[in-house]
């Protein structure tokens, strides 16, 4: 097998990324097949566990407190109600259950607290638990390693030149931080990135050579569609085309061989043919239930339907499967 890489240049994943985009996707399905089994896709499902109110201005987010969207500030969720809904998602056969929460930066207070009982009580069905909650130190990262976490995600979203164009009340080395705060402590890297945001094709390759050239590559890397939301400042961009999540998905593949990489956002506005491209390119996991962590996304009988007629199966977990009974409310 050719060695994994991390000394990747600017121009080399350029070059990749520019070859005839039916040379590309035959490259990379053929790193796909090397490292991975093509016919299995990773099947995660996210919940947000604290919706909206957040103080940061992520342009493309719906969940910031400054815009105005139809998303409604909610506490954070019950345990018991949390729980419940990673047995559902297991039952309907996701192995990974993300939990998201509208936050710039954990703190180390009650809800600290409450998520960290969550992660135990997901941990414990024999999922992959996984928590996107904004910046964490070492000591929380810690602690949620304790917990049982399995993965943490922390998109750097785009190059680091166009960060600033997409985001000002952080700094694109925050984001570094805590990604080597989460490998630190040894919990496993998700960290990818949107397009359609009005980036460039070189702020594309820009984050593919942020992710490819960390001393370990990330285990996971979502690829995100642009949702436009009504009221963000995001709302009028034009649809991305499906060559361009092709382009995205098999550089991904090519640069990063041993990574799961997730068709992620936008699949609600894919057809069945433009997400089989996806996977052709290299795609091996997706989210799955009826919504993101706010917005619509296919429901679980349509991917069903999809994986039976492209011949797909969803991965097994890495985790020991327990079994487990619904928590009454
Ligand atoms: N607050 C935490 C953070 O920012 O890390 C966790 C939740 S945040 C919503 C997780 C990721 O969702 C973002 O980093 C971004 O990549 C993605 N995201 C948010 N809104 C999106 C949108 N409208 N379209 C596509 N991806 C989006
Ligand atoms: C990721 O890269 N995409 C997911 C997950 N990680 C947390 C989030 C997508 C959010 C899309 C907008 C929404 O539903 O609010
Ligand atoms: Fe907050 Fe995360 Fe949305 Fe940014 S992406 S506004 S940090 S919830």
């Amino acid at each position: 097998m050719d060695a994994i890489r991390n000394d990747w240049t600017k121009e080399e994943i350029k070059a990749i990324y520019d070859k005839p985009v039916l040379e590309l996707m035959f490259e990379a399905g053929m790193v796909h097949r090397k490292y991975h089994e093509p016919s299995e896709v990773q099947v995660c499902t996210l919940l947000s566990v604290k919706t909206g109110g957040c103080p940061e201005d992520c342009g493309y987010c719906p969940q910031a407190a400054r815009y105005h969207t139809d998303v409604k500030v909610e506490k954070l969720l019950p345990t018991e109600v949390v729980l419940n809904k990673a047995l559902e998602a297991k039952e309907s056969g996701s192995t990974r259950f993300c939990m998201g929460a509208a936050w710039r930066e954990v703190r180390d207070n009650k809800d600290f607290d409450r998520v960290l009982d969550m992660v135990k009580g997901v941990s414990s069905m024999g999922m992959e638990v996984c928590c996107t909650l904004g910046m964490l130190t070492d000591e929380q990262a810690k602690k949620l390693k304790d917990a049982g976490l399995y993965a943490y995600n922390h998109n750097i979203d785009t190059s680091e030149e166009f960060y600033e164009d997409v985001i000002s009340t952080r700094k694109y080395d925050d984001r570094l931080e805590t990604i080597d705060n989460v490998r630190n402590n040894e919990i496993s890297v998700c960290s990818g990135g949107i397009i359609g945001m009005g980036e460039s094709e070189g702020d594309r390759v820009g984050m593919l050579h942020t992710l490819a050239t960390l001393t370990e590559h990330p285990e996971s890397v979502p690829v995100n569609a642009l949702v436009p939301v009504e009221g963000t400042p995001m709302e009028d961009q034009p649809r991305v085309s499906v060559w361009e999540m092709v382009r995205m998905i098999a550089t991904a593949r090519i640069v990063m061989p041993k990574a799961m990489v997730r068709l992620s956002a936008g699949r609600v506005r894919m057809n069945l043919e433009e997400q089989a491209l996806c996977f052709l390119a290299g795609a091996n996991s997706i989210f799955a239930g009826d919504t993101l962590l706010t917005t619509p996304n296919p429901g679980y009988v349509e991917d069903k339907e999809m994986f039976q007629i492209l011949n797909l199966q969803p991965r097994a977990s890495h985790k020991e499967s327990v079994k487990f009974e619904k928590i009454p409310q």
